[in-house]
């Protein structure tokens, strides 16, 4: 059975030698984990002005797991998530301003408005949502992968979850199902070590949650989701696994939230010294900032310059979304089941 710890630490103490990462992908990590944290932080502005109605999940804090897996993709590759999913769109390419108005309920959005934060969908870029129910999208994820081992078309399917979901019995089913018919797929346990407001410490007696994969027969590893070049060293072992037809792989990827569960979290669950201690000793785009620097694979200004362009898309995304209209009221009759 594989199996893999990193070792986590700081910043400057991680390895910076990682093979098959160059300068472009360094900057592109940056450029990407940077837009999904401005987009979220405006996203967060949106909801403070009662612009964005309903839920809002933000990702702030775990944008290294998204990007560095995007980052081992390849075209036709699909992927599957929670209702925390903004970054999970940007990351595979979906257009900002689209998902902006899909958060403040427009025409413009990606559902026509009709779906908000958690219900967002894009066939072209193999986006399979955005699902509300804690779980249900990693039974659906072996499904896209069975479709993909059925036409045998060397796919592969990113199933996203979290720590709180990893404790659900339709995950072990789905376990079982996955390593019998050796399907391509790639189950991301986004450990942000909390589900809403409980640790997972609180709710789970074996905390290894990838080594549950022993049961089924699924190798894995933990990997630290504040490294974004240990996600893409261990979502290269993960792809390489599925694809050659070897069945489903587990990724634990320890992460952690900034923001509260939900916009309407207080978060009196945690304290302000432990989510102040990861933004400054763990930050994934502090971290890739100060290898593109020490390296000298970039100046103060060129990262600045990448900062004013993300700010510019972000911006423009929050325009679109408070100019496009609101959804015509035939839309009430389109895009249902019955
Ligand atoms: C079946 C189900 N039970 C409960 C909920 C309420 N709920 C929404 S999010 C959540 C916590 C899930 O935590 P985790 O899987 O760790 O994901 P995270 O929010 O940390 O990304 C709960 C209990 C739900 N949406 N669906
Ligand atoms: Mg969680």
């Amino acid at each position: 059975m594989a199996a893999r710890k990193d070792t986590g630490g700081k910043p400057a103490d991680r390895p910076a030698d990682r093979p098959n990462v160059s300068k472009d992908d360094l900057l592109h990590f940056y450029h990407e984990m940077l837009l999904i944290r401005r987009f979220e932080e405006k996203a967060g502005q949106l909801y403070g002005m009662g612009l964005i109605g309903g839920f809002c999940h933000l990702y702030i804090g775990q944008e290294a797991v998204v990007v560095g897996l995007e980052s081992v993709a390849e075209e036709g590759d699909k992927r599957i998530t929670s209702y925390r999913d903004h970054g999970h769109m940007l990351a595979a390419g979906l257009d900002p301003n689209g998902v902006m108005a899909e958060l403040t309920g427009r025409a413009g959005g990606l559902s026509k408005g009709k779906g908000g934060s958690m219900h967002m969908f894009s066939k072209e870029r193999h986006f399979y949502g955005g699902h509300g129910i804690v779980g249900a999208q990693v039974p659906l994820g072996a499904g896209l992968a069975f479709a993909d081992k059925y036409k045998g078309n060397g796919r592969v399917t990113f199933a996203y979850f979290g720590d709180g979901a990893a404790n659900q019995g339709q995950v072990y089913e789905t376990y079982n199902m996955a390593e019998l018919w050796q399907l391509p797929v790639i189950f991301v346990i986004e450990n942000n070590q909390y589900a809403m407001g409980t640790s997972v410490k609180r709710s789970t007696k074996s905390t290894t949650l990838w080594g549950r994969g022993a049961a089924y027969g699924i190798p894995g590893e933990e990997v630290d989701g504040m490294d974004v070049l240990a996600v893409r060293a261990a979502g290269q072992r993960a792809v390489a696994h599925a694809r050659s037809g070897k069945g489903p792989y587990i990724l634990e990827i320890m992460t952690y939230r900034y923001r509260g569960h939900s916009m309407s979290d207080p978060a009196k669950y945690r304290s302000r010294e432990e989510v102040q201690k990861m933004r400054d000793e763990r930050d994934a785009i502090e971290h890739v900032r100060e290898l593109l620097l020490t390296g000298g694979h970039a100046t103060d200004d060129d990262l600045k310059a990448i900062d004013r362009e993300v700010k510019a898309v972000v911006s423009a995304a929050a325009d679109f979304a408070r100019e496009s209209p609101e959804p015509a009221e035939a839309e009430l009759w389109t895009d249902i089941y019955a």
